[in-house]
């Protein structure tokens, strides 16, 4: 087989490059380890910038996000036993949007598979071949057969844990990675959310956040030790909990109801540089990891999708390679101001093992100053909005 460019990974990453590139004629396969039916059951992120809003709507894909989405234009802020609204919509006159990870991905199938673009799921060591050369190619396996396919490029969107950033010799890469001492557990339930926008609670107890998908489906969250297991949490004990990082108003209007997703999530800041390897391109959470605090993962895909879209459709189209050789380091500059900003969320909202009297004293002033200084509001909005591409 031979194609252009080969994506490894059929997440937001992968599926959006795909999508983006076809619409441009420019032909592509996906490869993916798991089924289509196991990527559509991972219950992920649920805000939306702008930037990425539009990069959906580029990919022909934003119908049900427009007709289903929710438009926020501000969040809360809770801590003191009360709560403080960021006025995002005032401060940077940009909403963000509240649509599933997993709404979003099925959207990007359904317009893949309407123009006929191959994807070939439940592929088996899958493995990049001669990216340090001018004629790279992808190797897998499925149904007991080993298949080869040439291009010309290929994009590593197979996340964290894929093949892709581990395929580049360790000596061309360099890596930054920062663990936070705990992890997040996430419960969705068919239960009216608390409030019509979110809330990002800081308590001595641990940080909370009560998010949503939908009016009806509300997507809640605990920070946890990073030893405790699913079996640990009933439902009871998690609705108990919640309870007690949320202001008594919260406390009292929270509607609760049976989980039917419950899960643990580590929190990890990570970074690989560079992002490009001759002909390999590494994009989205192959590159990098925030913690979901700013909610700025899939964010982030979408923007390395934007940088690197652009750069072949440069070369294909107008034969130029400038956007290719400009990604690393122009993604690299978005990602991190991201992964400072959900580094600085992180560590002023949650409640870390070791913190001292002192280090408690500088968060509260953290909040205090956010929320009576309207350039602190500002600098947090302009983050939490998404920062121009
Ligand atoms: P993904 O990991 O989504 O997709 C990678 C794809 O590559 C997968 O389908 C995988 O099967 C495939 N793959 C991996 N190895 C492969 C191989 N060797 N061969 C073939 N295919 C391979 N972000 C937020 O903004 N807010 C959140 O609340 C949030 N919560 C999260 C919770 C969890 C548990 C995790 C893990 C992440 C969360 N994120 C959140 C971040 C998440 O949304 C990612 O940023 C987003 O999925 C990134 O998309 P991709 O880069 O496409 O990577
Ligand atoms: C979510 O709805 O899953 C969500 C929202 C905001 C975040 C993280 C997760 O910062």
């Amino acid at each position: 087989m031979r194609t252009k460019i080969v994506i490894i990974g059929s997440g937001p990453a992968g599926l959006l490059l795909g999508t983006l590139l076809t619409r441009a004629g420019i032909d592509n396969i996906i490869l993916d380890r798991v089924s289509k039916d196991y990527i559509l059951h991972r219950v992920r992120a649920g805000v939306l910038e702008e930037g990425t809003v539009g990069l959906i709507d580029k990919a022909g894909a934003g119908r049900r996000m427009h007709a289903e989405g929710l438009a926020h234009e501000g969040f809360s802020l809770a801590f003191g036993g009360q709560n403080h609204r960021i006025d995002l919509h005032a401060l940077t006159g940009k909403r963000v949007m509240i649509y599933g990870q997993t709404e979003l991905t099925s959207d990007l199938m359904t317009v893949r598979e309407a123009a006929g673009s191959t994807t070939i799921y439940d592929t088996i060591n899958v493995k990049p071949h001669g990216f340090d050369r001018s004629s790279p190619y992808v190797t897998y396996e499925k149904d007991g057969t080993t298949h080869r396919i040439d291009c010309d490029y290929i994009a590593g969107c197979d996340g964290y844990h894929g093949v892709s950033r581990k395929s580049v010799p360790q000596d061309a890469i360099r890596t930054f990675e920062r663990v936070y001492p705990f992890g997040w557990l996430g419960v969705l339930a068919e239960v009216h959310p608390v409030r019509d926008e979110l809330i990002y609670a800081s308590h001595e107890r641990g940080f909370a956040l009560c998010s949503m998908r939908s009016l009806t489906r509300s997507r809640y969250y605990v920070q946890c030790p990073l030893d405790d297991r699913i079996e640990d949490w009933s439902d009871d004990r998690f609705w108990d909990e919640l309870r007690r990082r949320l202001p008594v108003e919260d406390a009292q209007a929270l509607i609760t109801g049976p989980s039917f997703e419950k899960s643990i999530a580590p929190l990890r800041s990570f970074v690989a540089e560079p992002m490009r390897f001759g002909r390999l391109f590494l994009v989205g959470d192959a590159a990098h990891i925030v913690p979901p605090t700013g909610a700025k993962g899939l964010n982030l895909a979408a923007s390395d999708v934007h940088y690197l879209f652009e750069g072949l459709r440069e070369y294909y189209l107008e034969k130029s390679p400038t956007g290719l050789d400009a990604y690393s380091g122009k993604a690299l500059a978005r990602v991190w101001k991201a992964v400072r900003f959900s580094w600085w969320m992180t560590t002023m909202l949650h409640r870390f093992p070791e913190t001292d009297a002192f280090s408690q004293r500088i968060q509260e002033a953290e909040l205090d100053y956010l929320i009576q200084s309207s350039a602190a509001s500002a600098s947090l909005s302009e983050n939490y909005v998404g920062l121009p591409y």
